[in-house]
């Protein structure tokens, strides 16, 4: 396109821009007036989509990092016809589609959801890969970009290192990145925070860089189609841009490059809203149109992209009938189905622990789950998702045949990098860590939750048995965090996260499985020291999935002396290891003659799915129910209902050998008896106290 033509478009964009926060009275106008000229160029000569059909899934991808400069995206993607300009009017309302930061439709053409910065492009680097995975199983026909969009923010967070590292190590050709380096952030110039050389940087990690003016639309598109030719390293394309470029003052001279313009609106900065408007083209009474010329221009791009998505479809027709296997393969790996998978067939070794069960699971997988990529933080032979690896091979470069990533010793960049494959679509990612280092990756388990990412995490050494390692490696308020998101609905009112600590192999089988059929991200929490298995009527595993598919059952039951349900004087609940010291304290307290029910609940927010009677059939309401945690015990305090109360930790745990801790803390069945007896005791009174209120 003609260069007078992209500028057209890009002051458009600009117009659309400023005119956004203005109306919505708050908002970025300055970083959108900079990259203008880039998202104009980018969206029409070189990503490659389908206006007709924008998730078609040959799709070049384009992930915002800087998801403040949302103004940005939506306006160009209105030159296309994705958004009206009523919606663009509607900028940051409620129910609106044009939120403040973009959250992610990809009907509309937003990947993803960002706004904490640096995530987008880890997201992006993660889409770029599970493109590498799918194109060596596929072959180069389905060949895509992914294009990153980051800032000064993104650079500067931390998470910036690992998709660095990893996309120099890979060779990830097919993942460009912009940076729209204008020197200008937030509060204060970069100047004030950043005197590396950035070039050198990202060279150093094995990218090739360019530095280019972002408003230089022949050396833009140069450097672009270099980056889309290159065969073996990513492309830093560093964008020296101006903030607010176009902005000028009621005098008619230029206001630029200010902070003040990252998050005002233009008029309640040095600038003039309708100055600015009138010398960008367009009409201040009313920014809120589409040049026509642009109108024309884009119908061009629009139909030169419909033709060039035809052409690949038409290749990819040609590539089906002469491979119906594969075909069906690539269909069903889009599709979001399972194959036929024999979860009954895993066989479980008695009494391990279920970090073991998931690895035998996990070996299962790697033969039966063509589309699953495992990753793992440099722990694989704690967290054993070795159980994969060993049936597979890494990631390197050039070679994206395996289907293990190893991330190096990066938990969230891992953990963004998953929730980027699981954007991307066509497989199903997992990655492991230590329990206690989800700490690192909760802002992007946040985000798969927001997203409704399909993203399974592998958390190993689940409470303060991990032992010797002492307190810095004991998870105890983790669960309890992490719940938070299985209590929090995703923005189509699904609940928005799963959260699984099985109490034995079955339950571990049976917590993959449940993983593995969530639309949701899941995490397993596993322990590191075997459990001993719960009791079973014969048919462990059918018991144990029927069983946790809602999220709490019944594992053993209070009987009379024939064997026959009656009240429970009793009813303990629990999950992972403590669902075993349970049943051992309550076989005691039987002993005792006390009528006892044990309930295992793998899920409290599944629990919470089901109806009303089921819930009340596994925990009566205001019945005597004692909570048994590793962790905090708010961990269990949704469950144990007005009048249940919950043993659990409530300090940092300790170095020392596990069973030494277990007779510290009170994890044994004598002091399970102990504090049963005494909470029953505390219950009757409370009863009775209730009973006075009358
Ligand atoms: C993780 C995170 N921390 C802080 C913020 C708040 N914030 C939004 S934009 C920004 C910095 C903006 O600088 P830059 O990335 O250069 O964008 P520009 O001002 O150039 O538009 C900050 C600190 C954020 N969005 N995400
Ligand atoms: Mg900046």
């Amino acid at each position: 396109m003609e260069n007078a033509k992209l500028q057209r478009i890009a002051n458009n964009i600009r117009i659309l821009s400023a005119a956004m926060p203005e109306q919505a009275k708050s908002g970025h106008p300055g970083g959108p007036m900079g990259g203008a000229d880039f998202m104009a160029i980018l969206y029409a000569e070189f990503l490659r989509f389908d206006p007709t059909e924008m998730g078609w899934v040959n799709r070049d991808r384009f992930y915002l990092d800087a998801g403040h400069l949302s103004s940005m995206l939506y306006s160009t993607l209105s030159t296309l016809g994705a958004y009206s300009m009523d919606e663009l009017k509607n900028f940051r309302q409620w129910g609106s589609p044009t939120p403040g930061h973009p959250e992610f439709e990809i009907h509309r053409g937003i990947e993803n959801t960002s706004g904490p910065l640096g995530q987008g492009h880890v997201m992006g680097l993660g889409a770029a890969m599970a493109e590498r995975f799918l194109r060596a199983r596929f072959g180069g026909w389905m060949e895509h970009k992914t294009v990153a969009y980051i800032s000064d923010g993104g650079v500067e967070e931390e998470v910036s290192q690992g998709v660095g590292r990893l996309a120099g190590h890979l060779g990830m050709a097919n993942f460009i990145m912009f940076y729209d380096s204008n020197d200008v952030q937030l509060s204060h110039m970069t100047k004030d925070t950043m005197s590396e050389d950035t070039a050198k940087k990202y060279e150093s990690w094995g990218w090739r860089v360019e530095t280019v003016s972002g408003h230089d639309f022949d050396a833009m598109r140069g450097a672009l189609k270099r980056a889309w030719a290159e065969k073996s390293k990513p492309t830093l394309i560093i964008g020296k841009t101006i903030m607010g470029k176009g902005a000028v003052k009621a005098d008619g001279t230029p206001y630029e490059g200010s902070p003040k313009l990252h998050g005002n609106p233009l008029s309640k900065s040095e600038a003039s809203f309708e100055e600015t408007i009138r010398h960008l083209g367009g009409t201040p009474e009313n920014p809120f149109q589409l040049f026509t010329d642009v109108v024309e221009a884009m119908a061009v791009v629009k139909s030169e992209k419909v033709a060039a998505a035809k052409v690949l479809k038409d290749s990819q027709a040609e590539w089906a009938k002469q491979n119906p296997e594969l075909s069906a393969k690539f269909k069903r790996f889009f599709s979001g189905e399972l194959p036929a998978l024999d979860f009954a067939s895993i066989e479980q070794k008695p009494n391990e622990a279920t970090r073991a069960a998931s690895k035998n699971v996990l070996a299962y997988l790697a033969d039966n789950l063509d589309n699953m990529i495992v990753a793992s933080a440099d722990l694989a032979d704690s967290d054993y998702t070795e159980g994969f690896l060993k049936k597979t091979k890494i990631f390197t470069k050039d070679d994206f045949s395996g289907a293990f990533l190893q991330a190096g010793v990066a938990e969230l960049t891992m953990a963004g990098i998953l929730t980027g494959m699981a954007l991307h679509g066509g497989v199903i990612p997992a990655g492991g860590t230590f329990f206690a280092f989800s700490d690192f990756q909760k802002p992007a388990a946040r985000l798969a939750a927001l997203q409704g990412a399909h993203v399974i995490y592998i958390w190993t050494h689940d409470a303060f048995r991990v032992g010797e390692d002492g307190p810095t490696h004991q998870p105890i308020e983790q669960e309890t965090q992490i719940r938070l998101l299985e209590k929090m609905a995703n923005l189509e009112g699904h609940r928005s996260f799963l959260v699984l600590r099985p109490g034995d192999g079955a339950e571990t089988t049976s917590a993959w499985k449940l993983a593995l059929e969530s639309k949701v991200p899941a995490a397993l929490i596993l322990t590191r020291q075997p459990v001993t298995d719960l009791p079973t009527k014969g048919a462990r595993y059918s018991e144990a999935i029927a069983g946790s598919s809602k999220g709490a059952y019944v594992l053993t039951d209070a009987t009379d002396a024939q064997g026959k349900p009656v009240k429970a004087d009793l009813i303990f609940v629990a999950n992972g290891s403590e669902v075993s010291l349970l049943v051992e304290g309550a076989q005691k307290l039987v002993q005792k003659g006390l009528k006892v029910r044990v309930v295992s609940a793998i899920s409290e927010g599944l629990f919470r799915d089901q109806s009303a009677e089921y819930r009340e059939s596994v925990l009566p309401y205001g019945a005597p129910i004692l909570g048994w945690t590793a962790g905090l015990p708010a961990a269990l305090q949704g469950l144990v209902g007005p009048l249940g109360k919950v043993y659990g930790m409530s300090r940092f745990g300790a170095s020392a050998p596990f069973k030494v801790l277990d007779q510290k803390f009170g994890y044994t069945a004598d002091n399970v008896v102990l504090e049963a007896e005494k909470f029953l005791a505390e219950y009757k009174t409370n009863v009775k106290k209730i009973a006075a209120l009358g």
